[in-house]
């Protein structure tokens, strides 16, 4: 697999060239690997704001087939990919339990679309956060998170299970790998690309 570490990241200033910017939030429910994701594809080491889970949040943070989750997003993530010598791709994740959801507005402000990660042995957790894309119209894609333990059903099952309209794409990965985690953002974005080109033939 292969992983992001820290180590083998290139330095992280911003080359003088870069002029233009697009972004992608990284979202979904609390636990489902978002802050994971935004580290397998930031070329840069990401910014994190986790705190440690207490004994406080015992009652209101399941974590249920996550036993070994001890920290959690109170802000943001961020992570960036230099696209090429002019433009720069920014990642922004965001919490992912309700109370911190105030944020939501401004993270998701100026976004191209949204990768919303979906862990699909908890997956009614989910429709909180896609109802919240639709709400904003926010272009989004459904990427299951796959844990060891993560049951497999079919595309369509899950599109009905999530009430996903036709054109959502879906797509699958384990967050911690770097080449899979790169997979689903080039999907995603050819899929951004492709619906930008039919509205303007409309
Ligand atoms: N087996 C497996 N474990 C994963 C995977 N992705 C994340 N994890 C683990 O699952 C836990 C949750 O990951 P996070 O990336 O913190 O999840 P999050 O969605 O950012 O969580 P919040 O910010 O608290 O909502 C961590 O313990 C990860 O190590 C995966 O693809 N497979
Ligand atoms: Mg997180």
């Amino acid at each position: 697999m292969a992983s992001a570490n820290s180590a083998d990241r290139q330095p992280s200033y911003l080359p003088s060239t870069v002029q233009g910017a697009v972004k992608i939030l990284v979202t979904g429910p609390f636990g489902v690997g978002k802050t994971t994701l935004v580290g397998s594809l930031s070329e840069i080491a990401p910014l994190r704001t986790e705190e440690t889970m207490t004994a406080a949040g015992v009652d209101v943070d399941d974590l249920t087939g996550r036993p070994d989750k001890t920290t959690t997003t109170v802000a943001l993530d961020f992570g960036r990919i230099t696209l090429n010598p002019r433009l720069a791709l920014y990642l922004f994740g965001t919490p992912g339990q309700q109370r911190f959801w105030p944020l939501w507005e401004d993270l998701s402000r100026g976004a191209l679309g949204a990768i919303v990660v979906v862990d699909t042995r908890r997956i009614e957790e989910s429709f909180d956060v896609l109802g919240q894309l639709e709400e904003q119209r926010i272009p989004f894609a459904v990427v299951v998170n796959l844990f060891p333990d993560t049951p497999r059903h079919p595309d369509e099952e899950l599109r009905a299970a999530l009430d996903l309209l036709p054109d959502v794409p879906i797509l699958h990965c384990d967050a911690r790998d770097r080449r899979e985690a790169y997979d689903v953002l080039i999907d995603f974005v050819a899929h951004l690309h492709s619906a930008a080109v039919l509205e303007l033939q409309r």
